[in-house]
């Protein structure tokens, strides 16, 4: 960083740190401007000891930003009237798992941690994305089975932290799954079982009966933080965060009430909704926000637009969403209790236009074999089933197809990161002709349900649309198809 903003660091303030009660995975940029902000508000009004003690589980950046910092950092929320500073003061201490993944186990198996909470994005759940089954042969699950006191996945760290629990006779924590995933509680109940009935059935029926795992369904646009986005602070509010994160102003975070003896923070002090059953609202955010996100990341890349902000600026792609609420996505979306879906998409139309939300079109485009079944397959399917037409959804996923061909309209690589990215540009190298490229890429069963894969009509409005994102471009298909 050659461009250093020179103001003094942000520092903790005066006083004890908060006693943790929560072990958080996953600390990145939507940790840092979610949970931790619903917990530090709920502690500040409520008072408890649900500090924070966070993980990561690769790098040592954030604890790097984090710690230097007394672990407080910023929270900017952002809108063309102007941006809302907070200072969050909630996270405890940050361990790097690689360096000592002995101390993580040690801080999970701790008798006041209750919870445990994860934002460790689709791929770290390790399971098979069209199923939601854990895949066994995954390699840090192999690695995990056999090294219990050095774990590398979030999956072996909970289960080997919960034998270790069980060992000690204190009850199961609580698993809070806060990722993007359909049914996210039951996916990581599913995966943590299986996987501790590869090491123990006693351990796993134990966390069967005793470990509670809430859905949730979590909101809040977060783009990762940028250099830029830490001078701007630096001028505005005088010191140096480089922990700092930017999001937009709206959050919305609905949880399943259903928690190992009913022991959580008061976070509905901040307007989280605490429900009986969250898939409706978790259904309406995958399909409605999280499908168009993909959509306008595939085909706005390809157009050669930056961010969701300026893609949705062009008339075109604005239509191209509403068309497909309108006409693929809300047909097939539960009505949630209390929630007006049109006026939903609407308020999601107004949230991607915020132009000082600058969310890269590449940043949503990533590791899109883990996104792309719950998104929009899920959708396509059900409409498939009741007679509806694919067309657009059709486009979207035709989209990711020529994205992950990793060569963009200009001819430039693309910089695709995504699990399955080999074996993607592989199938898509594979064949010469849009019907051989869509074929090899339908055929990929971690992707695709093999119902879809055997879908005539589908497979045809596929072929259609990637041929005319070859032949057009997407910005001219996109315009030809709204
Ligand atoms: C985005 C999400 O990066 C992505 O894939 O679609 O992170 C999105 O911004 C959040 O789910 C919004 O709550």
């Amino acid at each position: 960083m050659s461009d250093q903003p020179t103001k003094p660091r942000l520092s903790r303030s005066e006083g004890a740190k908060p006693q943790a009660g929560i072990v958080h995975l996953g600390p990145g940029a939507f940790f840092r401007a979610f949970n931790a902000v619903y917990t530090d508000e709920a502690m500040r009004a409520k008072g408890g000891d649900w500090g924070i003690r966070a993980v990561s589980l690769r790098s040592t950046d954030i604890r790097d930003k984090l710690v230097p910092q007394g672990c407080a950092y910023t929270s900017v929320a952002l809108t063309p009237e102007g941006s809302e500073l907070k200072v969050i003061e909630v996270i405890e201490n940050v361990l790097v798992a690689p360096e000592d993944p002995g101390a993580v186990l040690a801080a999970m198996a701790d008798a006041n941690i209750r919870l445990v909470s994860l934002t460790i994005t689709e791929k770290g759940y390790c399971h098979n994305p069209s199923t939601g089954e854990l895949h066994l042969q995954h390699p840090d699950i192999q690695h995990d089975l056999s090294h219990p006191e050095s774990p590398r996945s979030a999956i072996g760290f909970l289960v080997h932290a919960l034998a270790l629990r069980r060992a000690a006779r204190l009850p199961p924590f609580t698993v809070l799954s806060c990722d993007n995933l359909p049914d996210n509680g039951a996916l990581t109940r599913r995966v943590v079982l299986g996987f501790a009935r590869a090491v123990n059935t006693d351990l796993a029926e134990w966390i069967e009966t005793g470990a509670r795992f809430p859905g949730t369904m979590v909101d809040r646009i977060t783009p990762a933080t940028t250099d830029v986005d830490i001078k701007n602070l630096a001028d505005a509010a005088g010191y140096t965060d480089f922990a700092c994160v930017n999001h937009e102003p709206f959050r919305q975070w609905v949880v399943q009430n259903d928690f190992v003896g009913d022991c959580r923070p008061d976070w509905d002090v901040s307007g989280a909704q605490f429900v009986s059953d969250v898939a409706a609202f978790e259904t309406m955010k995958l399909r409605c926000l999280n499908g168009t996100h993909s959509t306008l990341a595939y085909l706005g890349y390809l157009a050669g637009y930056e961010t969701i902000a300026e893609t949705v600026a062009d008339p075109v792609f604005a239509q191209l969403i509403e068309k497909l609420w309108a006409n693929e996505i809300l047909p097939t979306v539960p009505q949630p209790e209390g929630e007006d879906l049109g006026a939903y998409c609407a308020a999601l139309k107004a949230r991607y236009l915020n132009p000082l939300i600058r969310h890269r079109t590449w940043q949503i485009a990533m590791d899109g074999s883990q996104k792309l079944p719950q998104r929009l397959l899920g959708t396509v399917a059900d409409n498939l089933a009741a007679g509806r037409d694919v067309t657009l959804l059709a486009l979207a996923v035709a989209g990711w197809m020529r994205y992950v061909s990793g060569v963009d309209e200009k001819g430039l690589a693309i910089d695709v990161r995504d699990p399955l990215a080999e074996k993607l540009r592989h199938a898509s190298d594979g064949g010469t002709s849009p019907e051989q490229k869509v074929d090899a890429l339908l055929a990929m069963e971690e992707v695709f349900d093999p119902e879809l894969l055997n879908d005539s009509s589908f497979r045809l409005s596929l072929v259609v649309a990637y041929d005319s994102l070859i032949k057009n471009g997407a910005r001219a298909t996109v315009e030809g198809a709204v």
